[in-house]
């Protein structure tokens, strides 16, 4: 397993790295499509630079990084020539500082950042004490009292430790169950935003994993490896059902570090282990792909013969047939893509 992990953040162009990241981090506090547009392509362009094996020198090198245009590389020459970038203090307005600062808790996007700004707010306080008329909900209390926990990655260690931990407990419910570790953590990457577990089942003897869910989480609360919910399944004894919330390891003063569940159908677990394995960069190409050829991915499967509503295109008239979805070998196979191991997915 470990061969494929990820060397720790340390390459000749971190602070470069560091940098967009804030940058990215204050487009996403800000309303409108433009500034999305500009979060979105600096997340396309912090890998690669991350990746790139020497100290960039030129204007004319770093043009050579895949997702590096005109514009962002005049900025990495900005940073590389004085050790800073202007537009940092530039995006970085108060109101935009206060934003970003909300949109870090748990469960908070811009439009609910942007409400309570507006409506005076201004610290993690403010909102404690409901000034503003400010009702927080239990998931949005839990992320402030978590907040630096919660902003934390975990080593993937950690991440490992705890699955060690969990998975036996699922296996006790039902030997039969089939769980994986997805995300970051089977990307291999050295540290780990959260846990993604995908819970599955062959039904070939008649069994089902339907209600393993909450016996599961009734467990791990009972062993206090999860104290805090933030999103239960809607229908916790379907098949289908996602579960958001805190763990932590047992021993006294762990962080608290963020947990996903997802159980799937069995001929769905292909499509579902693909998806949750991301990243979200490869997920947009593949899914890209797929509609060139006139398919339809998600992670549920590969759809041929879907048909749109025009002028809203979220909208199935038609919900096709699914041609694949019961391993990820499959879905690469009839999209025509070679196969890539996890740790190959970054875009
Ligand atoms: N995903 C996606 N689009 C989103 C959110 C998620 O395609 N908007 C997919 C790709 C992600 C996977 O789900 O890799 C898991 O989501 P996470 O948010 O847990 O992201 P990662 O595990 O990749 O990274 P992190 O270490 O930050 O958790
Ligand atoms: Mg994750
Ligand atoms: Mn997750």
């Amino acid at each position: 397993d470990d061969k494929n992990v990820q060397p720790p953040k340390n390459g000749p162009n971190e602070d470069i790295a560091k940098k967009f990241e804030i940058l990215k981090r204050l487009h996403e506090a800000k309303m409108g499509e433009d500034h999305h547009w500009k979060a979105f392509s600096y997340r396309k362009s912090i890998g690669p630079i991350r990746r790139h094996p020497t100290r960039i020198k030129s204007y004319k090198e770093a043009r050579t990084i895949p997702n590096v245009g005109h514009k962002t590389a005049l900025k990495i020459m900005e940073i590389v020539k004085t050790g800073k970038l202007s537009r940092i203090d530039y995006e970085n307005t108060p109101d935009v500082k206060v934003r970003a600062m909300f949109q870090n808790i748990y469960g908070v996007g811009p439009k609910t950042a942007y409400q309570w700004y507006a409506a005076g707010l201004r610290t993690l306080d403010d909102l404690l004490a409901g000034r503003g008329g400010v009702t927080l909900n239990p998931g949005q209390r839990i992320g402030i009292q978590y907040y630096d926990d919660i902003q934390e990655r975990m080593p993937r260690t950690e991440a490992k430790a705890l699955f060690d931990i969990i998975k036996p407990v699922a296996l006790a419910i039902d030997p039969k169950l089939e769980i994986e570790i997805m995300g970051s953590y089977r990307r291999g990457k050295a540290d780990c935003g959260d846990i993604d577990i995908m819970i599955t089942r062959n039904p070939d003897d008649g069994g089902t994993h339907a209600g393993v869910l909450r016996r599961l989480l009734n467990a791990l609360h009972k062993k206090k490896i999860i104290e805090e919910d933030l999103a239960l399944p809607e229908d916790p004894n379907g098949e289908e059902a996602i579960y958001r919330g805190l763990c932590h390891l047992p021993e006294p003063g762990s962080k608290r570090r963020r947990i996903d569940f997802l159980t799937v159908p069995w001929k769905n677990r292909g499509a579902a282990l693909l998806y949750y394995t991301g990243d979200d960069i490869f997920n947009r190409a593949i899914r890209l792909k797929a509609n060139v050829m006139g398919y339809s991915l998600n992670q549920r499967g590969l759809f041929e013969g879907v048909v749109r509503k025009p002028g809203n295109r979220q909208v199935k008239t038609n919900s096709g047939t699914c041609i694949a979805g019961e391993t990820e070998e499959e879905i690469f196979r009839v999209l025509d893509v070679p196969f890539q191991a996890p740790h190959e997915r970054v875009r």
